[in-house]
């Protein structure tokens, strides 16, 4: 390949813009800066090639400098129509290991076009960074300046947890490997779900990248991504317009509106069906002499109902009355809460007794006792002037 400084100085790099798009504000939230060469054939150059390239002649600082006043002067047209448009660049990690106070990634060009520094989001690949201090100092020195900070490529490689709080970033982004065919995959939308509800609570926008099909980017927001990027919305080019979106992002809200209604009207129907079911199992129990051999005399009861895993009592005292009773398959390593253990630490306990409702529904978990998707049900009965609380796990 020739040498980056004659792709530099015949003037062959180019910027292309993918949108980022808020399902929530209903807009392009902004744009990532992508760097193109093309050679002298005007075939495309991607950028790793450009980079691996620039590392070899030792210009990897002149190729990132390039790149980003490429993006910058290329962005300001957009900015003008749209003042709240973000810009997002990707900042080389060696940029981040070399940090010091007089290297400056924007060389005053923010300033000169009248750019602010709060319409700027700096990408960072926190795992490629060894250096610790120098990620903290770094983030710290942009942060300060009113730049927002973005994770890039969340959840791989060695990409991790434990450095969140030195970052501190604005945005979090998901890499598109736990995006991938999400519509499929329980544990991949258990995670995705998990770094949506961790960024809210930690003051970040959650964006789900890669996004190629409309599953996937209706359930990466029923999951709770606000943000979203991906060639199903639209490739990476050099005008991205704002108005194409407008429809896709309706029919992505709408989608992932109507799982919301469907995921409650399940619920809503289970809800009556373990009602009815603990109505019955209390007309049973309150027919049997020793309660903790109610075992052995729900069989008729149940039989009417499908789907249960298993059936246990709690009595005022956090205390399981009688065994536990299992309809299905159980997995080697589990062994089932015996008569008299202290249940007090199960939330849906205390949830069931203490709720005006009397009853409780959990969210869908893997039942260690089967390896099923299921859901508990608990409902606060009377049993002889006595309160207990019942509990069913239902497979989902
Ligand atoms: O590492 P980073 O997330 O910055 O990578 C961005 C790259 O991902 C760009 O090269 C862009 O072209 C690519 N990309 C953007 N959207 C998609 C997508 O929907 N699918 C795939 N496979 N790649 C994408
Ligand atoms: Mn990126």
């Amino acid at each position: 390949m020739e040498t980056i400084r004659t792709i530099i100085e015949e003037n062959r790099l180019y910027i292309h813009f993918q949108p980022i798009l808020s399902m929530r504000g209903r807009v392009m939230f902004g744009v990532e800066a992508l760097l193109r060469g093309s050679d002298r054939e005007g075939s495309t150059i991607p950028p790793i090639r450009l980079f691996a390239q620039a590392a070899e002649e030792g210009a990897e600082a002149l190729l990132d400098a390039r790149a980003r006043q490429l993006a910058i002067e290329a962005f300001y047209v957009l900015w003008r129509e749209n003042p709240k448009l973000l810009l997002f660049v990707n900042i080389e990690s060696q940029m981040i290991e070399g940090f010091g106070a007089e290297n400056y990634l924007f060389d005053g060009l923010l300033r000169r076009l009248g750019i602010p520094y709060g319409n700027i989001v700096l990408e960072i690949k926190e795992d490629e960074v060894e250096n610790t201090r120098r990620l903290q100092e770094f983030c710290t020195h942009y942060r300060g300046l009113g730049f927002g900070i973005a994770l890039d490529d969340f959840g791989i490689g060695r990409s991790s947890f434990d450095r969140l709080s030195i970052v501190r970033p604005d945005i979090i982004k998901i890499d598109r490997s736990l995006v991938s065919g999400i519509e499929h995959d329980y544990i991949h939308q258990e995670i995705v779900r998990t770094i949506c509800k961790m960024s809210a609570n930690i003051g970040a926008l959650a964006l789900a990248e890669g996004v190629e099909t409309l599953d996937e980017a209706v359930h990466s927001t029923y999951l709770g991504a606000t943000l979203v990027q991906g060639f199903w919305f639209a490739r990476p080019s050099q005008e991205p317009l704002s108005h194409e979106y407008a429809k896709k992002v309706e029919q992505v809200m709408s989608r992932s509106h109507q799982i919301v209604i469907e995921k409650h009207r399940q619920r809503e129907h289970l809800r009556l069906e373990a009602d009815n079911l603990c109505n019955d199992l209390k007309e049973a129990l309150d027919n049997i002499e020793n309660l903790s051999e109610w075992n052995a005399h729900v069989d008729d009861v149940i039989e009417k109902y499908s789907d249960i895993e298993a059936i246990y009592l709690i009595n005022a005292h956090a205390r399981q009355v009688g065994q536990t009773l299992m309809r299905c398959t159980t997995r080697v390593f589990f062994e089932p809460t015996e008569e008299g253990s202290d249940l007090s630490y199960k939330d849906y306990y205390t949830q069931a007794r203490e709720s005006i409702r009397g009853s409780h529904l959990t969210g869908n978990y893997v039942s260690l006792a089967s390896g099923n998707i299921c859901c508990t049900y608990a409902r606060k009965i009377d049993l002889r002037g006595e309160l207990h609380v019942l509990c069913v796990d239902f497979m989902r």
